[in-house]
């Protein structure tokens, strides 16, 4: 079986990804690179996105209660090859951990080593990696937030993203491991917003607005082979487009992918590229 990991810190658009690709492979309303050829053992949370998703409502918060690992069986439609993917549905916090306090989940960190294809979101509608207070939410849980606290001081929280995703993948190669080549796809997640304000293709776009992580992934290109990929799973800023999405009759035609000549509606184009690298 093959594991991609799916990393990306809270509010990097992980699960609307998942909630997307779910229905996209199921529908089979348009042509993609990977086909279903079974569904997966546990199948709720995967219901629980998709139900959200074709109602055009933002996908709920990942929880401790629904967090998970969730299955797809996929044949890739060129070679034929069939795989497994198994990605993780977690709370963002999880990612950061590496980072803020210096330790992983022990799942998470196994499938991180062993893993030959990262899957690795960041959120266009973030300008400049500041932190969005919807952050702190999801580090402290709901309840403390109630209260609105100001913050104080220095928390390893508020190191900016690229900070935590940089170290997340350099755990991955880190003694006593003898660090290898691994495949990620970068996702640029919200690419609507992108496409609405300038015209910029994403390798360009993370360059600017992802600097410190660009410049990583350049510069350790023999840890790292680098695609860039913006993709709308979402279709548009929601509740504000709702009514425009939901006009769209083939819902897995909202689904929009730029990069590396996906096709426009494909959201496997980027999880076929990973398996490729096990032929
Ligand atoms: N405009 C736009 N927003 C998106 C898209 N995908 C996700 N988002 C928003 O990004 C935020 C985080 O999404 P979510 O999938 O919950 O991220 P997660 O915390 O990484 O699982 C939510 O407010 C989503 O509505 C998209 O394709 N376009
Ligand atoms: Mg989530």
């Amino acid at each position: 079986m093959m594991h991609q990991l799916i990393i990306g810190m809270p509010n990097s658009g992980k699960s609307t990804f998942i909630a997307a690709l779910r229905h996209l492979l199921l529908a089979n309303e348009v042509t993609t690179e990977l086909k279903l050829t079974g569904l997966a053992e546990n199948e709720a949370h995967l219901n629980l996105l998709e139900r959200d998703w074709l109602a055009c409502q933002m996908v709920e918060r990942t929880k401790p209660a629904t967090e998970g690992w969730v299955q797809f069986h996929v044949r890739d439609q060129e070679s034929g090859i069939e795989s497994t993917l198994s990605i993780p549905d977690l709370r963002g916090e999880a990612f950061e951990q590496p980072a803020c306090i210096g330790k992983c989940q022990k799942e998470l960190h196994d499938s991180l080593i062993e893993t030959d294809g990262i899957l690795l979101f960041t959120n266009a509608d973030r300008e400049d990696d500041a932190l969005l207070i919807s952050d702190f939410s999801d580090i402290l849980g709901e309840d403390e937030t109630a209260d609105q606290q100001p913050l104080h001081g220095f928390k390893p929280e508020n190191m900016p993203e690229e900070v935590k995703i940089v170290e997340f993948l350099q755990f991955a190669n880190r003694r006593p491991r003898y660090p290898r080549k691994r495949k990620v796809a970068v996702l640029i997640s919200a690419w609507d917003i992108v496409e609405n304000q300038h015209v910029l293709l994403p390798d360009k776009w993370l360059e600017t607005h992802r600097p410190m992580l660009a410049q990583f992934l350049e510069t350790n290109y023999d840890l790292w082979e680098t695609r860039v990929y913006g993709i709308s799973a979402q279709g548009g800023k929601l509740p504000e487009m709702q009514v425009t999405l939901e006009k769209i009759k083939k819902p897995s035609e909202r689904i929009r992918v730029v990069g590396n000549c996906a096709k426009i509606h494909d959201l496997s184009a980027p999880l076929r590229w990973l398996m490729l690298e096990h032929r």
